[in-house]
């Protein structure tokens, strides 16, 4: 008997030593051990460095232009959207119910959405029997100014300075670019002289971790790390503990979107919410939906099932460029009236981009 209860103590000591000797912090100053940057690339699905030394878009004044950088982005959907709708309008002196039928199939085959595109045909209707559209070209007007003022609807930009820690949550399925997504982030947060935090709790592989590290090491930003398959809630129970007790002012936790079924994915989801929820009360401030804007309604469709499940707050939208499926940011932010917080135009640091409503219709319609 007595044997029994001092082999059951060793183990729950054991235990003990195990759970402790799992977590890692990865302070950002330790280097990267070649062979971790190598796994990383070697599975093919993450590359462990982003290429950042891709020729940068220069003005006249040879100074790097952002804008031209977000129009040539979004070139593929400017030539899919816009450039048919300019085929169909400019020049056009009449609109009549054959313009507006042209007009709803271009909008719901560029990633419009059926909802938005439905919405946004009546209304150019409607100002059409008011007398304000007189030809094409005001058609063409009136439709950016519903765009633009849909966009701006549901528009706000990620303010993390009421919060301390400010704890922004980041989901979505495999491969929509929620590592790198973070990894951007972290690194212009920290640049704004923000103290930052990151938690790898995507343990299905090591080298989601190693990926996080990378772009750690690069800014500054330590990473809390368990070992690889540990319960994703463990390493976000320690990054909360950790992001407490060192004064951070943002911790950004990277999650796995690649659970067998749904139903565990979002349980696992609900669980982490619930163990940050724990240790920060009223956390996660911010759960950002990542969507791959190239999967067009497929993005539409992961937005409903977590907008529904994991409390969604904002969106970002990456890989619009080499896209011509850029509507999508329309129809998601509006069908489920949520703000697109960023979007991604390329894989530099500086392609991840503050999303701003009236920059984007600029960048889309300016010809
Ligand atoms: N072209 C482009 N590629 C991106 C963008 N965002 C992410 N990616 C790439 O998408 C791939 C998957 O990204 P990752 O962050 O690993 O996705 P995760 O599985 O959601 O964490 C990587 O090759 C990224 O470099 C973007 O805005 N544009
Ligand atoms: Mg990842």
């Amino acid at each position: 008997m007595e044997q029994q209860e001092k082999k059951s103590y060793f183990r729950g000591m054991m235990d003990k030593i195990v759970t402790v000797a799992n977590m890692e912090v990865f302070p950002s100053s330790r280097p990267v051990p070649e062979s971790r940057t190598q796994d990383a690339e070697v599975s093919g699905e993450t590359p462990g460095e982003p290429e950042l030394q891709k020729k940068p878009v220069l003005n006249p004044f040879g100074v790097v232009d952002l804008f031209g950088k977000l129009k040539l982005g979004l070139q593929k959907t400017k030539e899919g959207l816009v450039g048919r709708i300019d085929t169909l309008l400019l020049g056009k002196k009449t609109i009549d119910a054959d313009t507006f039928e042209e007009l709803e199939e271009i909008l719901i085959t560029s990633d419009i959405g059926v909802k938005t595109t439905v919405e946004l045909i009546r209304t150019l209707e409607q100002r059409l029997g008011r007398n304000e559209l007189k030809d094409g070209e005001a058609l063409r007007a009136a439709l950016k100014e519903e765009i633009l003022a849909r966009l701006l609807a549901h528009h706000s930009a990620l303010d993390i300075t009421n919060r301390k820690p400010f704890v922004l949550l980041v989901i979505g399925v495999n491969g929509v670019g929620k590592t790198t997504t973070i990894g951007k982030l972290a690194s212009r947060f920290s640049a704004s002289g923000h103290k930052v935090l990151l938690a790898a709790a995507d343990t299905f592989r090591a080298a989601a971790a190693e990926q996080l590290i990378v772009w750690g090491t690069r800014s500054g930003v330590d990473v809390i790390r368990h070992k690889e398959g540990a319960d994703p809630s463990a390493v976000v129970f320690d990054a909360c503990k950790a992001a407490v007790a060192r004064d951070v002012d943002i911790l950004i936790i990277d999650t796995a979107g690649r659970l067998h079924t749904k139903v565990n994915l979002m349980e696992e989801m609900k669980k982490i919410r619930r163990v940050i929820d724990r240790e920060i009360s009223g956390a996660p401030h911010e759960t950002l939906l990542v969507l791959d804007a190239a999967t067009g309604q497929n993005a539409t469709s992961q937005a409903r099932l977590f907008k529904e499940a994991a409390g969604v707050t904002g969106l970002v939208l990456t890989k619009l460029d080499g896209t011509a499926k850029g509507g999508i940011v329309v129809a998601v932010s509006h069908e489920f009236a949520l703000p697109v917080r960023y979007i991604g135009v390329g894989e530099a640091i500086e392609d991840l981009r503050d999303f701003d409503p009236q920059e984007f219709t600029d960048a889309l319609f300016q010809t």
